[in-house]
């Protein structure tokens, strides 16, 4: 039994650092992602190979720990299977990817996604996708040591081509909306700085939301109604920002949502530019090639911009229209050039499919 598999990356249109306070978010599929050929072997091996690296793995006695580096991401889908109790058994994995690695398009979350398709499918196990969402999760927080929320495994497995997935991160509900971009267009420039998320900012924003819920006394910051109210009860100036960027970002989203429906498409880059300014500066994950990018393009022509993903590194997305285009380019690569930074580099993001089997 063998077959070919693929899972695409995502940009968040906005609900960005909401996903694990319970909140709400907007991501897309991009066509981009991780294609991987797969066969059955029945030795109890996982053989995983991407770009050259070989990882050999054993299926038996798979625990959080046991497997490190790139490889801890599909062999701890297999983990996490069965940890569910989904029965599948070694295999031969081969991955390519398009995505560029690192760029904030959540390069990780569709490898784990492309592997559960893969290992459910050639043991004939039939899993739910929000399950599915919620392997590749498990994988990634106990396997690979990253504390991510479900955004970016849910865009992966659950988004359709055209739509945008409105996805409530406390009950799992999700409906489609139909993202009409008429003469818009959405940019992705890629900053071209890297991080890792394993390097303990991300965390660190977590334990801070969550020290915020502890003391407004509320099981997340989802439940925080009052806003004024809520900061007047917490006397550190950090965990002040930090829930003023969580209640207006879940707001930001709802508002995003209405002008979608209402065909105000336009409209939508000054949630995008006003997402991004509350991640610059109440947030704090913005970083200065994020920042210059959405100034400069702004004041180039676009309607609108942000960062994406966990911050700190990786890409922007710019809501353009499609006759401006050139026009924000030019001034994205000035202001780069300007301060003698390297040009970043560009990518239409198109609204696409989720993960699906090809062959
Ligand atoms: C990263 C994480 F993986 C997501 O779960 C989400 O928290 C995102 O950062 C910020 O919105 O992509």
């Amino acid at each position: 039994m063998n077959g070919v598999w693929h899972a695409p990356g995502r940009v968040n249109l906005i609900g960005e650092h909401t996903d694990y306070n319970e909140g709400l978010v907007l991501p897309f599929a991009l066509p981009q992602g991780i294609t991987v050929e797969g066969e059955r072997r029945d030795d109890g091996l996982l053989e995983l190979h991407s770009g050259g690296l070989r990882e050999t793995v054993e299926l038996a006695g798979l625990a959080p720990g046991r497997v490190r580096g790139w490889a801890a991401y599909p062999a701890g889908v297999a983990g996490a299977l069965a940890e569910a109790g989904y029965l599948v058994g070694g295999a031969t994995l081969r991955f390519t990817s398009d995505l560029p690695s690192g760029s904030g398009l959540s390069s990780s979350a569709a490898l784990e996604c492309a592997t559960a398709l893969a290992l459910t499918d050639l043991y004939e196990v039939k899993a739910d996708r929000r399950d599915l969402v919620k392997v590749a999760q498990r994988a990634e927080n106990a396997y690979a040591g990253v504390p991510s929320g479900i955004l970016d495994q849910s865009a992966s497995l659950l988004c359709e081509a055209d739509h945008a997935l409105l996805l409530d991160c406390r009950t799992g509900m999700s409906s489609r909306i139909p993202l009409n971009l008429g003469d818009h267009r959405v940019l992705i420039v890629d900053t071209g700085v890297r991080h890792a998320l394993e390097d303990g900012r991300y965390a660190d924003r977590r334990a801070e939301c969550e020290e915020a819920a502890r003391q407004l006394g509320v099981p997340a910051l989802r439940d925080v109604k009052d806003l004024a109210a809520s900061l007047s009860l917490l006397t550190d100036p950090v965990l002040r920002r930090r829930v003023q960027h969580v209640v207006t970002e879940n707001h930001r989203v709802e508002a995003t949502v209405g002008l979608l429906r209402a065909g105000a498409v336009g409209d939508v880059g000054a949630m995008l530019t006003a997402s991004h300014l509350s991640l610059r500066d109440l947030y704090q994950v913005s970083w200065p090639e994020a920042d210059v990018a959405v100034e400069a393009a702004v004041k180039g022509g676009a309607r609108g911009g942000r960062m994406v993903g966990g911050g700190f590194a990786g890409s922007v997305i710019l809501l353009v229209r499609r006759a401006a285009l050139p026009a924000v380019r030019e001034a994205v690569g000035a202001a780069y050039a300007a301060r003698g930074w390297g040009a970043p580099s560009y990518l239409e993001a198109v609204p696409s499919r989720g993960a699906a089997r090809l062959s």
